[in-house]
């Protein structure tokens, strides 16, 4: 049996990727790669599922779940700004670039989180914080590393990065190596454009 490692996520235009990218330059710089795993630009996504390892044979049962979901969610804007981390600015483990949209987010993503936890999938325990990753804190990061890395997030401020209109949402297929993650889409589904 083929298992993937996959999630269900929300994609941002590339001209977005890139102006968060180009914003988040100083802070890349002055926290360095040893500090934190910084995600490549094109990887910038809003995770709505995490689902871990799948079976392959669970394609098709996947697919027909996000149809359905999606189909009923009606397309929404999203914009982009502001910075912050997880689970709190004293003790970062998840950097993230903010996303703001309307209700409609949060619909789409309790609709696949209960229609996963029916077909079997753990349920998220924890509450859904719509973001967008930009890094992992490393491991090894002391209590020195947390005090700068909140100390450059103090002196940081992301504004406007750009607005977007969602009108699908894809399940990815995530293979790790060592050069990073290569995420690769497996299926879209639309969502409701009338
Ligand atoms: P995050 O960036 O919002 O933290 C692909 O790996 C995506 O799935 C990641 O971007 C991450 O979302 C999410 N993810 C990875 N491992 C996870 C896990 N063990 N539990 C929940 N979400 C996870």
């Amino acid at each position: 049996m083929t298992t993937l490692r996959s999630f269900i996520a929300v994609e941002i235009p590339p001209v977005i990727q890139q102006a968060i990218q180009h914003e988040i330059e100083p802070l890349r710089g002055a926290l360095g790669p040893g500090l934190v795993r910084w995600v490549a630009c094109q990887n910038l996504h809003v995770t709505l599922k995490f689902l871990g390892d799948i079976s392959s044979e669970t394609l098709g049962m996947l697919a027909n779940m996000l149809t359905l979901e999606a189909g009923r969610v009606q397309s929404f804007p999203i914009r982009v700004s502001g910075l912050g981390s997880f689970p709190t600015p004293k003790r970062a483990r998840v950097l993230w670039v903010g996303l703001h949209a309307p209700a409609e987010l949060s619909t789409l993503q309790r609709g696949i989180e209960s229609a996963a936890a029916k077909l079997g999938y753990a349920a998220e325990a924890r509450p859904f914080s719509p973001h967008l990753t930009i890094g992992r804190v490393r491991q090894q990061a002391t209590a020195s590393d947390q005090q700068s890395i909140w100390k450059t997030f103090e002196r940081s401020h992301i504004g406007d990065l750009g607005n977007a209109e969602i009108s699908a949402v894809h399940l990815y297929k995530s293979e790790l190596s060592r050069g990073g993650a290569v995420y690769t889409k497996l299926f879209s589904a639309p969502l409701k454009t009338s």
